[in-house]
């Protein structure tokens, strides 16, 4: 009875099978790798020849590569809290470069992102750099912290909680200090020492990577670092395995995942400490590339990404599974410490053809590599220069999983879901760039507000874009910056002037 029954059916079957199937219905998979402090032209696909990034321009090669894509802000914290929220930082107080002991700064009733994502089903991770605070305000860290990641959509977390060159030098899993000892409390004090543990300006002796400027208060080790901290021996990291312990909390993640949340789409956000300073590759890598510690981390990185895109492969979720891999501003050699970024960097380009790095108002504060990978959707090979800021991840993922945006959130970002498919050319009709001062780009053009302060940073050796009248840019033919054009286009001038104003008294919500 049952082999007749299977006979009658399997004819049709066949013929079920025969029909190509529908498009891809399921919303994808999404990890957003999101590298610190890497330039424009720091990567193979970008030009870079001093130091090669296989893993990561695989994700070019099978994907899109954007030519005009944007951090929000030209440093780490104003643009991954735009990043999150979809709001432009400079709309907010207290948004510029966190403390290692700042309260957090989006509050748990925002909905950011990952709320989306959560509220779409997806079950959602944070591994590696956070700097967006923790907790309400003197935090104590040897207590379940209230106020980080899991009130802001985060399913899991695995983060530290600042920076690498910032105390305190742990990992914080969920609510908690990883590897915590109560026999061994952890302080942390960002205005003095919190007892007489040597620092890198009293001990310089005792450091194997010697600061330039700045970073010179506890010594974690080997490294001294901003701010001082005291206690928590067993729980610092070791910098040089911190590449390590970051990817295999994001494999795990994924692992698990698939094994117990299978039912469920993800969103990994993987948010790299590299190539942020201190520069400390493991041994590994360590002498890898001509450019000394900072080719070295990059080297680190592409390794990294090539271990989550080989879990994916492994698990058959390249198809479904978009990936992103963006840098939350442009590059800087020495930012504090005597690597010798600077001194071996040669020929290397960091930013690309673009002026300026990190902190800068220049284009190479905030345009950055940004690649998109998703089998199923994006064409292989494509480069695309649409206008795109990391600002509408917020609204495009929202479009991507057909969730709605509650009132009054993410109100500067934009559905760019056609423009990351390649069905769209142009992106955002106009972008506000923060550094010093607030940058326009509208079209070919791009006009940098005036601004006081320094035309170069001494301690990084960039140009700020500092300067104390108005400069009006034609990227498409100069996208260097070399001719402010302000004084023959005063019509231009006025146009954006007016659009930064708008813009400024309200929000970009004609999405
Ligand atoms: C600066 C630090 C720099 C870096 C930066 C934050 C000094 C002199 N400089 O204040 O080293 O930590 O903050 O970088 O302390 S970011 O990528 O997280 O924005
Ligand atoms: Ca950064």
């Amino acid at each position: 009875m049952e082999f007749s029954t299977c006979a009658v059916w399997r004819p049709l079957i066949a013929l079920l099978l025969s029909f190509p199937l529908p498009a891809v219905a399921a919303p994808p998979n999404i990890v957003l790798i999101y590298v610190d402090d890497l330039g424009y032209g720091d990567l193979g696909c970008t030009g870079a020849t001093a130091v090669a990034t296989p893993h990561i321009d695989r994700i070019a090669e099978e994907g899109c590569r954007f030519t005009d894509g944007h951090s929000a802000a030209a440093t780490c914290t104003p643009s991954r809290y735009s990043l999150l929220t979809g709001e432009y930082a400079w709309r907010r107080k207290g948004t510029g470069i966190a403390p290692g002991d700042a309260a957090a700064i989006i509050s748990p009733d925002r909905v950011t992102l990952a709320t989306i994502l959560q509220r779409a089903g997806y079950r959602s991770a944070v591994v590696g750099k956070w700097h967006l605070g923790l907790g309400s305000g003197e935090l104590d860290w040897n207590r379940p912290i209230t106020r980080g990641p899991l009130d802001l959509g985060f399913d899991e977390s695995f983060i530290i909680p600042a920076t690498g060159d910032r105390v305190p030098c742990v990992y914080v899993e969920g609510r908690q200090v990883v590897g915590l000892d109560p026999q061994d409390p952890i302080q942390v004090s960002f205005s003095g020492p919190v007892d007489d543990e040597p620092t890198g300006q009293s001990n310089p002796e005792l450091l194997k990577l010697k600061w330039d400027h700045g970073h010179n208060a506890t010594i974690v080790n080997g490294i001294s670092r901003i701010g001082f901290m005291s206690g928590g021996q067993r729980a610092r990291w070791v910098d040089e395995d911190m590449a390590d312990v970051l990817t295999a909390r994001a494999q795990k993640f994924i692992e698990q995942h698939v094994s117990s949340h299978h039912q469920q789409p993800f969103f990994l956000f993987f948010s790299t400490h590299d190539v942020h300073v201190p520069r400390v590759p493991h041994p590994r890598f360590a002498g890898r590339t001509s450019l000394g510690a900072r080719g070295d981390v990059i080297a680190q990185l592409d390794w990294c990404v090539g271990q989550l895109l080989a879990t994916l492969e492994q698990h058959r979720l390249t198809r479904n599974t978009l990936v992103i891999l963006t840098s939350d501003n442009g590059p800087v050699l020495n930012d504090g410490y005597q690597d010798e970024a600077a001194e071996r960097n040669g020929e290397h380009r960091p930013a690309g053809r673009y002026r300026g790095g990190k902190y800068s108002s220049f284009e190479a504060g905030t345009r950055v590599p940004l690649l998109a990978r998703w089998p199923a959707r994006i064409p292989a090979r494509t480069t695309s220069d649409a206008l795109f800021c990391q600002i509408d991840f917020l609204a495009t993922f929202a479009a991507l999983t057909g969730e709605s945006i509650p009132e009054g959130c993410g109100p500067d970002s934009r559905n760019l879901l056609p423009a990351l498919l390649g069905e769209d050319r142009n992106g955002r009709e106009h972008l506000v760039q923060q550094a010093g001062a607030l940058s326009i780009r509208k079209g070919r053009w791009k006009l940098i507000e005036a601004a006081r302060g320094p035309a170069v940073n001494r301690q990084v050796n960039i140009e700020t874009g500092n300067l104390g009248e108005v400069q009006l840019y034609d990227l498409t033919a100069d996208p260097g910056e070399t001719r402010n054009l302000a004084a023959t286009e005063p019509t231009q001038v006025a146009e954006l002037q007016q659009l930064l104003d708008q813009l400024r008294n309200g929000s970009d919500n004609d999405r």
